[in-house]
């Protein structure tokens, strides 16, 4: 009997995750002996959420971990990539190719799929967040909008996409790092006093858990904030304000007010973090008015998904699409400098970059051969270092 209703890594490697269209093309293909008819499939994506032109590849690894034991070839962007929906031509720009005998694959498309879609949903909206709040630290707040078996997911790819911590145990193991939090309002409450509160919390936690105070339980933020950094002095890092909506009228002007009153009582190291409701445009206003960081939960974890599709565009080496794609397996050409992509057939030669006239490199690498994983897994720590280097040209672009 399942206890919660999510499938088992070994139900989802068993493809018990497919559409049932696929189970079914499978058994007509071996019914008329063509399930072993060799494929090229290839995976693109139609548009991004949010108007962008560009995302962050994430899931890849998992798709390893799908295929790994499958007899076939999978040759992918690496995790963390930047990916634009179409090169500097308008083509469609293929993220992932699978080759092999299309009936070991089909019924894979399903969580393959699942994997790649929500989580670059999820890598892009953080890498958005990431780029609005600068330097200034976001913390992934939102496992509690999804269902738990996803945190250690969508915390990685939020971490993945640009932020600087999670908030879950899970997610924390599943980047190889510490979990990052402040104190709930509950807290508090159960206190029934702030400044209560605030001290127990102080002689109660290791000391490397930063002390950041909650103020906005009871009163006006800035009576609290100033309340807290009298009550904990140096030892107080920052002061959260998660003001709800009734009172938050202008939130840029409350964060404007609490700084104004810290730095006139010597309290210029007490630092702001504000959560609640935030998505880039408030975290690049609230930055403004003097946030030094960020805790962002739906916006992140709830990301729209990236429309991602697999097309077969080969069958026994001979080019197939259906309408509306362009067949021929296909490599994508980058520009390391400038970031531009240009797709050519298979096996041609690397083209130059259409900007810069440089040289390109081909972005669509072995990961899994036949049915053996050969790429590169990094560290999260390290796919996102490589995120934030490709956002950082991103945002030098002309
Ligand atoms: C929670 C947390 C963030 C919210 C949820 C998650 O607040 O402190 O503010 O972020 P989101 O709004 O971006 O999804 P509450 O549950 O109001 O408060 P508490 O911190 O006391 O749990």
């Amino acid at each position: 009997m399942r206890g919660f209703h999510v499938a088992t890594d070994d139900e989802i490697k068993a493809r018990r995750t497919t559409d049932i269209y696929f189970v079914r093309t499978r058994r007509v293909l071996e019914a008329k002996g063509k399930d072993r008819v060799n494929a090229v499939a290839e995976v693109t994506s139609g548009r991004i959420p949010d108007s962008r032109d560009w995302g962050v590849l994430c899931g890849v690894e998992e798709v390893a971990r799908l295929l790994e034991g499958c007899p076939v070839d999978v040759y992918s962007m690496p995790e963390g990539s930047l990916f634009r929906p179409e090169d500097a031509h308008g083509v469609r720009a293929p993220v992932m190719l699978i080759e092999g005998a299309y009936g070991e694959f089909c019924e894979y498309e399903t969580p393959l799929l699942g994997f790649i879609c929500q989580e670059s949903g999820v890598a892009t909206r953080a890498a958005g967040v990431k780029m609005a709040a600068g330097r200034r630290p976001v913390v992934a707040f939102g496992a509690r909008r999804m269902h738990p078996a996803l945190a250690p997911a969508l915390d990685r790819a939020a971490y993945i996409g640009g932020l600087d911590g999670v908030s879950t145990l899970s997610g924390a193991e599943a980047i190889e790092g510490e979990p990052m939090g402040t104190m709930p309002h509950a807290l508090i409450i159960v206190f029934g006093d702030q400044v209560e509160a605030w001290r127990a919390f102080d002689e109660v936690m290791p000391l490397d858990v930063p002390r950041v105070a909650l103020v906005d339980t009871y009163f006006d933020e800035k009576v609290e904030a100033i309340k807290a950094a009298e009550a904990l002095g140096g030892r107080l890092a920052a002061v959260r304000l998660d003001t709800p909506g009734s009172r938050r009228g202008d939130f840029a002007s409350i964060v404007r007010e609490v700084r104004w009153e810290l730095d006139l009582r010597g309290y210029e190291g007490v630092g702001i973090f504000v959560s609640g409701g935030l998505d880039e445009e408030a975290v690049r206003v609230l930055g403004e008015a003097g946030a030094g960081g960020f805790g962002v939960g739906t916006y992140v974890s709830g990301a729209p998904s990236v429309d991602f599709a697999l097309d077969i565009v080969e069958v026994e080496g001979r080019p197939v699409a259906k309408r509306g794609k362009l067949g021929g397996k296909k490599q994508v050409w980058r520009c390391p400098g400038c970031l531009v992509d240009v797709v050519v057939p298979s096996g041609k030669p690397s083209p130059s970059c259409p900007r810069c006239g440089g040289g390109t490199e081909a972005m669509l690498k072995p990961l899994v051969k036949g049915g053996e994983i050969v790429g590169e897994l990094p560290t999260p720590g390290e796919i996102r270092d490589r995120v934030l280097e490709q956002l950082g040209r991103l945002g030098a672009e002309p």
